[in-house]
């Protein structure tokens, strides 16, 4: 028990016992899911020099991440030129970037969320040698919190079970606060039992 004193002198074995089988629960469900997606390519590649600003970069994973909580921030010499939300097509994690990005170097802060609902975070940078076509929007970028849904598809439920297996530890909570001895013989049955 790492955090002993988080559930503190009141609580009796038993429900302690309720509380470590539905963690045990829990840590299965997470064990059943999916390795963490990893970096199999980016466009650009890292430390690369393009000739113009790509329209969008893309990073490429061994596995489709959720869109959750995934986010790329791409900032080149003018600040930051993503445009809305990434997008997720299979084991990919796109962003488009402004048009009329300034030419420089970019570097690219990705954050995406696996499939146990875990975030990967890394970075990546690119030089590009010209602007890209088109004009930079003037006024601040909307930041769209409304990120595309992946399809069904390849979306594990494991988030779900975890989700649910906490719903559970609050229920049994709450249900051991509340729960106090009513007499003495009861505790010495408890006891006993
Ligand atoms: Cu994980």
């Amino acid at each position: 028990m790492r955090h002993p004193h988080l559930f503190g002198n009141r609580w009796r074995p038993r429900a302690l016992a309720v509380v470590l089988a539905a963690a045990a629960l829990l840590v299965g469900a997470a064990t059943v899911a999916q390795a963490h997606p990893t970096l199999e390519g980016t466009s650009p590649a890292d430390g690369s020099t393009v000739k113009v600003v790509p329209a969008a970069v893309t990073l490429t994973f061994n596995e489709p991440a959720l869109a959750v909580g995934t986010e790329i921030i791409v900032t080149g010499p003018g600040g930051p030129v993503q445009l809305g939300a990434a997008v997720l097509v299979n084991n990919t994690v796109s962003e488009h970037l402004q048009p009329g990005s300034p030419a420089g170097q970019y570097k690219v802060l990705w954050r995406v969320t696996s499939a146990d609902g875990h975030p990967v975070t890394g970075t990546f940078s690119f030089t590009a040698t010209a602007a890209s076509a088109g004009q930079r929007p003037t006024a601040t970028p909307t930041t769209s919190s409304t990120s595309t849904p992946a399809s069904g598809s390849g979306q594990s439920p494991v988030l779900w079970v975890v989700a649910g297996g906490v719903v559970v530890l609050l229920l049994v909570v709450i249900f051991v606060r509340t729960r106090k001895p009513r007499t003495t013989q009861d505790d010495e049955r408890d006891h006993n039992s």
